[in-house]
């Protein structure tokens, strides 16, 4: 049985930072109306949208305080429905950002939980007396934008966990009434007809209500509280309760969950969810201690190795989701290409990974024009509540070196994924038409703009453009089988994908430097047959399009794409 979403490509918009309508300098739903064309001549099929909803803007957007209804900034639910109405009109779903383990402290039901203790919106949220009668927390967890991940208020004198910000309180998914809640929600919106949600921690829904101290150190914690006793159940009652009901696809945010876990969730068998985004190389290149830390020499092989594993555990029976970025990640091709001599090659090497691997491949937003990371000089420059916590507890309270944070935020801030899109050479890049942007505009915005990604018929947009054409339009692309054929490799990434006797040989120079390929004889189809190059990122001439009797010569960040055509003999 074959699904929409499993061929569709999905591009993520982050609103606040994708076009400003009004000139206020922060993004907004008109601004994105106003550039659906764009996304149209892409050939993307789904629009991703992050938080929209009312929200203080803790975490811009992802502490929502009314679930029903629109950002301020943002503009009004008629200018919702009229994006969700022009979405469908040009053919592209549109899928929300379910953020339901925790809402914001402004939301009426925190506020009236914290009331008393007999409020009936007390276990809305999960409350717990101080240990031993004083001012101590009941476990030992940490917040993951620094501090506790609890809060004591003083009006009854108890704590409440949150497991991100003070003002973004956990919800308490042990109660049956807050969980129906949250299904009359998701049902506003799918009556609404959106096609779907992507799911905020998914995996934290269910947690270990004893509340244990933390098996192990900074996120090892994940073990206490992901994956919980309930998740499972609470998955599935959603679905009974609403997903089942209309034709949408879910895919959860599986921070926490492992790959013998995976096909608890997206087996296809579970009637849980369809797709997970798992966070497994989000670390590759991170300090293990020290997460805002970055370990620039990761090794290929190792990140060849993860992919390798989640395809073998989903297997058959569960469907994968492919990303090299998103709003809490830098550039990818500043991360895991080459953003200076080859960032137009890295750029269209990567992206030409993310569209031949066995999963559902999700754009973020200027991923298709290789915006890189920005540098930022001074933590003033810096937004994200992540960057600015560990700030204070790091630099301000722990003395730590301010330039050396700096140079870490640097490499590892969600902020580079949240500067505004640049659609061309204009001041604050066609942004806006306003004096000044919410976060600062990226300084290369003359070069890597929209507009100039257009003009040039060269460029990584329109490689994205022909790509996501070449997908879509290739099965074996989509449902092959996956097999890595050089793992150890630390230049080269080379695989097949096989659908029936179809057979695509995909190989990647990861690396800034000529480097020699011998594709092993194990990996080639027994049969006669002709091979094709069929799409590339360096002009491919014919004698490189035999990849089976000599070794390649990958030039920097080299890709190439192979069709097997069996020789049948009449
Ligand atoms: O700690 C992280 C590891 O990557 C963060 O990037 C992030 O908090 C984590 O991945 C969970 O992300 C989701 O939930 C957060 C929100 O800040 C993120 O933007 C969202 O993607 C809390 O809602
Ligand atoms: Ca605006």
């Amino acid at each position: 049985m074959r699904h929409w979403w499993q061929e569709a490509v999905i591009y993520q918009i982050y609103p606040r930072s994708f076009k400003d309508s009004n000139g206020d300098g922060i993004g907004d739903l008109q601004g994105i109306i106003s550039k659906l064309d764009h996304l149209k001549w892409l050939g993307i099929n789904v629009l991703w949208l992050s938080p929209f909803y009312k929200s203080p803007n803790a975490d811009n957007g992802y502490d929502i305080s009314d679930y029903q209804n629109i950002m301020d900034e943002f503009g009004t639910m008629a200018d919702f429905d009229q994006l969700l109405a022009a979405a469908h009109q040009k053919g592209i779903k549109l899928i929300i950002d379910l953020v339901v383990n925790h809402s914001s402290d402004e939301h009426f039901w925190f506020q009236e939980s914290r009331k008393s203790k007999d409020n009936p919106y007390r276990d809305y949220y999960i409350w717990r007396p101080p240990l031993n009668g004083h001012a101590t927390p009941p476990n030992d967890w940490i917040s993951f934008f620094s501090g506790k991940a609890w809060d004591l208020d003083p009006i009854t004198n108890e704590y409440y966990l949150h497991l991100f910000a003070k003002k973004q309180p956990d919800l308490n998914w042990e109660n049956p009434k807050l969980r129906q809640e949250i299904y009359k929600m998701m049902h506003f919106w799918c009556q609404k007809g959106v096609d779907g949600f992507r799911m905020d921690v998914i995996a934290f829904l269910s947690k270990d209500t004893s509340f244990p101290n933390y098996a192990e150190g900074q996120f090892g914690n994940l073990k206490s509280y992901a994956n919980g006793p309930r998740i499972h159940e609470f998955l599935q009652e959603m679905h009974r309760e609403v997903l089942c009901k209309y034709d949408v696809m879910t895919v959860g945010e599986a921070f926490g969950v492992e790959s013998h876990q995976i096909n608890d969730y997206v087996g296809k068998s579970r009637k849980e969810l369809n797709m997970c985004f798992h966070f497994d190389y989000v670390g590759i290149d991170r300090d293990e201690k020290n997460f805002f830390k970055a370990k620039p020499n990761w090794k290929l092989s190792d990140l060849k190795a993860i992919l390798a594993k989640w395809d073998v555990a989903l297997g058959e029976e569960g469907w994968n989701s492919l990303y090299f970025g998103n709003h809490d990640n830098p550039r990818m091709v500043s991360r895991f290409g080459n953003d200076g001599a080859f960032h137009k090659k890295s750029a269209k090497m990567l992206a030409t990974v993310l569209m031949t691997m066995r999963g559902t491949p999700y754009i973020y937003q200027g991923d298709e024009i290789g915006m890189t990371n920005t540098p930022f000089h001074d933590i003033k420059e810096l937004d994200d509540i992540q960057a600015k916590n560990a700030w204070q507890e790091l630099v301000v309270e722990g003395g730590a070196d301010p330039v050396e944070f700096m140079k870490d935020m640097n490499l590892t801030s969600r902020d580079h994924a949240r500067t505004p899109v640049c659609w061309d050479a204009s001041r604050n890049a066609g942004f806006t038409d306003g004096e000044r942007t919410w976060l600062k505009i990226n300084p290369l915005y003359e070069k890597i703009n929209v507009t100039a990604a257009y003009e040039d018929k060269n460029s990584i947009l329109w490689y994205y453009k022909k790509l996501i054409a070449f997908r879509q339009a290739t099965p074996t692309l989509i449902y092959g089988a996956y097999q890595d054929i050089a793992p150890e490799d630390e230049a080269i990434f080379a695989y097949s994908r096989v659908l029936e006797s179809d057979m695509y040989l995909i190989i990647h120079n990861f690396s800034d430097k000529i480097t020699y390929f011998t594709v092993p004889k194990e990996s080639l189809p027994k049969t006669e047959g002709i091979w094709r190059c069929c799409l590339a990122n360096y002009e491919v001439t014919n004698g490189e399009t035999q990849p089976n009797n000599h070794p390649l010569e990958m030039r920097p960040y080299e890709s190439r794409v192979y069709h097997f055509t069996e020789m049948n003999f009449e």
